[in-house]
C-alpha cells in the first residue's frame, strides 16, 4: 500500500482495501470494516480457496489462544456471521473459549457524540499499552447497518493506539437488532480476553439506546461530559447517569479547565442524590483531558480502585453471574423478536395497521394483539 493511500485511510477519507484477516503489518491492530449484512449471509467461502482456506473450530481455538491477532479477526469475524453455517464452528469456538475468558477488566465508555470517548480510549489505551497491558477496543452500536463501519472514522482518534502491537480495535459488529449486536459484542469480548487481552474497552456509538446494552456486558460504565452546567447538565438523561459508576469531564484543558471544575462540583451534588449504579460504590465526578492526558492516570486508578473494592466486596462476581443471566435471555428476546418481524403475515401486514394505528382508526393495543393473531396463525 502507498503511503499516500495509508494517509488517506488514516485520515478516514478512504476505506482500507484489506479486510481484517488480510491486513497488511504496517498496522499492529486493524481497524476494520463491521461485517455487513450481505456479507454475512455470503460467508466467505466464497473467497478463492487459496486465499481463504476454511479453519475447523480447533483451529481457530489454538489460534486465539497463542494470540494470533489474525486468527483472532477471523475468530470474530465467525461469531459476528449471520450465517447457519456459521453456526455450530462459531458456538463451539466460543464454548471453548469461554474457560480461558473472564480476566479482563471491562470497561464501557458512553457519552453524547462529541464528548471525546475515541480520543480518551485512545490516549488511555495507549498508557496501558506502554505498561505492558493488552488492550482491545469494541463499539456497540445498533445503528451500523445503517452507518456501516462508522468506528473506521475513529481511526483518526485512535490513531496511536490502533498502532501499538498490544492493542486490537474492532468495529462494532453491523446487522440486526441490539440483541444481536449485543450477543455479537459479549462474545467478541470473550475471544479477545481468551487471546490474553486484558482490559476491553467498550464504546457505545449509538445515542440512547446502547447505554444500557453496554452496562449489561462491562464491570465499569463510564460517562463522558464536557464542561457547562446548567442546560447542557439537563441534557444527560438522568437514567444514564445511573448506570454510571464515575462521570468524567473531558476536554479540561485550555479556557476550560477552571469552568471543568465548576462542572465537576455540579455533577458531584447531582450525583449525591442519584442511586448508585454498584452497591458499595459512590459514583463520583472527575476531571481529564484526553488531549493532553491530564487526569487520565488517576481516572485508571479510580478504575482499580473500583475493581479491587468490589472484587472484595462479592459485588464483582455477583454482577457477573446477573450479566451472563441477562445474556441467556437477550438472546431469547432476539430470537423471538426477528422470528416475530419476519414473519411472513406480520411483514405483509405491518404497513396497513400502522396506517390504521397513526390515522386513529385502530387503537394501539387493538392492532398489537390482530399483530399477535396473524403471528400465531390465528385468523380474525
Ligand atoms: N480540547 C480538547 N478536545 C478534545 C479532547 N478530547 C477530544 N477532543 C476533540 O473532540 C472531538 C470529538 O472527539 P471524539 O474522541 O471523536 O469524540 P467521541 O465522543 O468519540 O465522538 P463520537 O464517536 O462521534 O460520539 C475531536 O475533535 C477531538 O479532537 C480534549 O480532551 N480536549
Ligand atoms: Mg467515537
Amino acid at each position: 500500500m502507498s503511503s499516500d493511500s495509508q494517509a488517506d485511510i488514516i485520515r478516514g477519507a478512504k476505506r482500507p482495501e484489506w479486510t481484517p484477516e488480510d491486513g497488511g503489518a504496517e498496522f499492529a491492530s486493524r481497524v476494520m470494516n463491521g461485517v455487513g449484512a450481505d456479507e454475512t449471509s455470503a460467508p466467505r467461502e466464497e473467497r478463492p480457496a487459496s486465499r481463504r482456506r476454511e479453519l475447523a473450530a480447533a483451529d481457530y481455538v489454538s489460534g486465539v489462544l497463542s494470540g494470533d491477532r489474525t486468527i483472532l479477526s477471523r475468530a470474530i469475524t465467525l461469531v459476528e456471521s449471520n450465517s447457519p453455517v456459521h453456526a455450530e464452528t462459531s458456538s463451539r469456538v466460543v464454548k471453548e473459549l469461554l474457560p480461558h475468558a473472564g480476566k479482563s477488566t471491562r470497561v464501557g465508555i458512553t457519552g453524547v457524540p462529541g464528548a471525546g470517548k475515541s480520543t480518551f480510549i485512545d490516549t488511555l489505551g495507549y498508557r496501558l499499552c506502554e505498561g505492558g497491558r493488552k488492550v482491545a477496543v469494541l463499539a456497540v452500536d445498533p445503528s451500523s447497518s445503517v452507518t456501516k463501519g462508522s468506528i473506521l472514522g475513529d481511526k483518526t482518534r485512535m490513531e496511536r493506539l490502533s498502532r501499538h502491537r498490544n492493542a486490537f480495535i474492532r468495529p462494532s459488529p453491523s446487522g440486526g437488532t441490539l440483541g444481536g449486536v449485543t450477543r455479537k459484542s459479549r462474545e467478541t469480548m470473550i475471544l479477545c480476553e481468551a487471546a490474553g487481552y486484558d482490559v476491553i474497552l467498550v464504546e457505545t456509538v449509538g445515542v440512547g439506546q446502547s447505554e444500557a446494552a453496554v452496562r449489561s456486558m462491562v464491570d465499569f460504565f463510564l460517562l463522558i461530559v464536557i464542561t457547562g452546567a446548567g442546560d447542557e447538565l439537563q441534557g444527560i438523561k438522568k437514567g444514564v447517569m445511573e448506570l454510571a459508576d464515575a462521570v468524567l469531564i473531558n476536554k479540561a484543558d485550555g479556557g476550560n479547565a477552571l469552568k471543568a471544575a465548576a462542572t465537576r462540583a455540579e455533577y458531584d451534588r447531582i450525583l449525591h442524590f442519584l442511586r448508585p449504579a454498584t452497591d458499595g460504590w459512590e459514583t463520583k465526578a472527575h476531571i481529564c483531558s484526553a488531549a493532553t492526558g491530564v487526569g487520565i492516570d488517576e481516572m485508571w486508578n479510580v478504575i482499580e480502585s473500583f475493581t479491587q473494592t468490589v472484587k472484595t466486596s462479592g459485588v464483582f462476581a455477583e454482577r457477573r453471574r446477573q450479566q451472563t443471566l441477562s445474556w441467556v435471555y437477550t438472546m431469547v428476546e432476539d430470537y423471538i423478536k426477528q422470528k416475530f418481524y419476519n414473519h411472513e403475515a406480520v411483514a405483509r401486514e405491518r404497513p396497513s395497521f400502522e396506517t390504521r394505528v397513526t390515522g386513529g382508526a385502530l387503537s394501539a393495543a387493538e392492532a398489537a394483539s390482530a399483530l399477535i393473531r396473524l403471528y400465531e396463525g390465528q385468523v380474525g
